[in-house]
């Protein structure tokens, strides 16, 4: 099975609202035709990558409801709602349901306590399901999703996150099946110490939020080193614009949820 072989993926347009989103500098203020600009790219590159895209509709009281990785987390096997540790994003999830019913037989859910889980805090890996602890994703939540992998037939693996990353996958992602581009933060706390661990440079902490989509890897295009980097290691790199984006504190991983459908 090879972990990064996709042939679907739902995206969310982005609503109007999209400039109000959460972000740590609310002094970088996102520009709206801008970011539906990279949407735009974003879509057409998954299409290209022979991904199948179904786009939802904007939701304009969601202002980070482009961000669909976050209240969902989905398998070839079954999808599972999750419910995101933002007061303000929770009630994604509920817009997220019908439409997960529309492609998954087996659809999961957290429960209706405490649990809060992100979908940025998940990373899939071959031997397991890696979950981060951060602000947005809490042990209940942690603990419950694990209880729906386990039934998914998969292995979870809790993981405390650096403090200051938004989400484990802002600073890691898997680019093969032994190999992960992390930022310097990810790559000493030794949670990869599995795997081959390509470390980004400091000042393109934020790069290693890239995305494999089958062949290629997806790198923000204000990442030139990071670039050069995978470049260098053999990897096919294509670069996308993420710097609107990047000002609300997202990446390439949070605007799809992947999948594939068909026998690899
Ligand atoms: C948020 O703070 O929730 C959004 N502004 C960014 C979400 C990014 N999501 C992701 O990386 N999975």
């Amino acid at each position: 099975m090879r972990f990064f072989y996709f042939d679907r993926a739902i995206v969310r347009k982005p609503a109007e609202s999209v400039v109000d989103g959460l972000r740590a500098d609310k002094t970088a203020v996102p520009d709206f035709e801008a970011i539906r600009q990279e949407h735009s790219a974003y879509i057409a590159a998954l299409a290209a990558a022979s991904v199948t895209v179904e786009v939802l509709p904007p939701l304009e009281q969601y202002p980070d409801s482009m961000f669909v990785e976050d209240p969902a987390l989905v398998f070839r096997e079954g999808a599972i709602l999750l419910r995101p540790g933002a007061p303000s994003r929770l009630r994604e999830c509920d817009h997220m349901r019908e439409v997960l019913k529309s492609h998954f037989e087996q659809l999961l859910e957290l429960g209706c306590g405490d649990e809060r889980v992100d979908g940025g805090d998940v990373l899939v890996t071959p031997d397991a399901v890696v979950i981060g602890l951060t602000r947005r994703t809490n042990r209940a939540g942690a603990d419950a999703l694990a209880a729906q992998l386990d039934r998914l037939g998969r292995n979870a693996r809790i993981v405390e996150v650096p403090e200051g990353l938004l989400h484990l996958k802002t600073g890691v992602s898997l680019v093969d099946e032994e190999t992960v581009l992390a930022s310097p933060r990810v790559a000493e706390t030794g949670i990869f110490s599995g795997f081959r661990v390509v470390a980004v440079l400091a000042e393109e902490e934020a790069a290693s939020n890239a995305l494999r989509i089958n062949d290629t890897i997806f790198v923000g295009a204000c990442y030139p080193r990071t670039r050069d980097l995978l470049v260098k290691q053999g990897f096919n790199v294509q670069a996308l614009p993420v710097t609107e984006i990047a000002k609300l504190d997202a990446g390439l991983s949070c605007m799809s949820l992947r999948w594939l459908a068909l026998a690899a």
